[in-house]
């Protein structure tokens, strides 16, 4: 897979780019992940990349050429035709749905902008998906691309140890996750539950499924209406609510 982001600070991508797992990822070669600057596709005097609205009231827009010829030659040099998400706050929010689909690319173009809107042009012909990261303001949409990068190259085969998949594919089932404890068995007076040291994996599994429900009820209730409950898990859960309205 190839990531390229434009940006007008490709320095902020330096360091998430070859740290942890996505530096291993690309020693791996499952990605390569370039931070390109798009003024360097400019090509007036002063290489210019925005200018006052038409209309006016304020703020800059970014023009079309610069992010047009950019898109249009690397899609030129690729042998797939690209997805082009541009990263705005108007986009749809990205889910993790979203990104198990977005590992299916061979090529993904990510457009970053910081406190300017773009031209209306940009978004009607150049690009496929407009994607936003969530409802609070940012200075630009650089953290939010690397947010959704991370997310993607990390469910891409081959770039998670075993024991990190087989982890985290436990926890797919949409619920949050139980609470975990190591050592030591008693710290400042706070023990470990009992039945985790019990050494009885049933029961085990039947406590961690049972807080990860109840952890779901109360901070996230709205996520358990799309899972397969069990019989038994709905009755159970219903009695929880039940004795708690009480
Ligand atoms: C909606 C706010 N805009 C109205 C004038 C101004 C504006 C604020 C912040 C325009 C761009 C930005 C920078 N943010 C992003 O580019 C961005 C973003 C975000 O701020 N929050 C969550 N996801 C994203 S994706 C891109």
């Amino acid at each position: 897979m190839l990531i390229q982001v434009l940006t007008l600070f490709p320095e902020m991508f330096t360091g998430v780019f070859e740290s942890s797992i996505l530096g291993k990822a690309q020693q791996k070669q499952l990605v390569r992940l370039e931070a390109i600057n798009f003024r360097a596709y400019a090509t007036s005097k002063h290489q210019t990349v925005d200018d006052t609205p038409y209309g006016g009231g304020g703020g800059m827009v970014l023009k079309p050429e610069p992010i047009f010829a950019a898109v249009d030659d690397l899609t030129a040099r690729s042998s797939h035709k690209p997805r082009v998400v541009l990263m705005c706050p108007q986009g749809a929010p990205f889910t993790q749905q979203k990104a198990l689909e977005w590992t299916e690319e061979q090529h993904l173009i990510f457009i970053c902008g910081h406190y300017e809107g773009y031209d209306e042009r940009i978004r009607e012909h150049l690009v496929t998906d407009e994607c936003s990261i969530g409802d609070y303001v940012l200075t630009g949409g650089e953290l939010p691309a690397m947010v959704v990068i991370d997310s993607v190259v990390r469910l891409l085969p081959g770039v998670l140890g075993n024991q990190m998949s087989a982890h985290s594919d436990s926890f797919s089932d949409g619920l949050l996750e139980y609470p975990q404890y190591t050592r030591p068995q008693q710290y400042r007076g706070w023990p470990v539950p009992d039945i985790l040291l019990s050494g009885h994996h049933e029961h085990v599994n039947r406590w961690r499924r049972q807080q990860s429900l109840l952890r779901t009820l109360e901070r996230r209730p709205e996520l358990l209406v799309n899972i397969a409950l069990t019989d038994e898990e709905k009755k159970w859960l219903e009695q929880v609510i039940q004795t708690r309205n009480q």
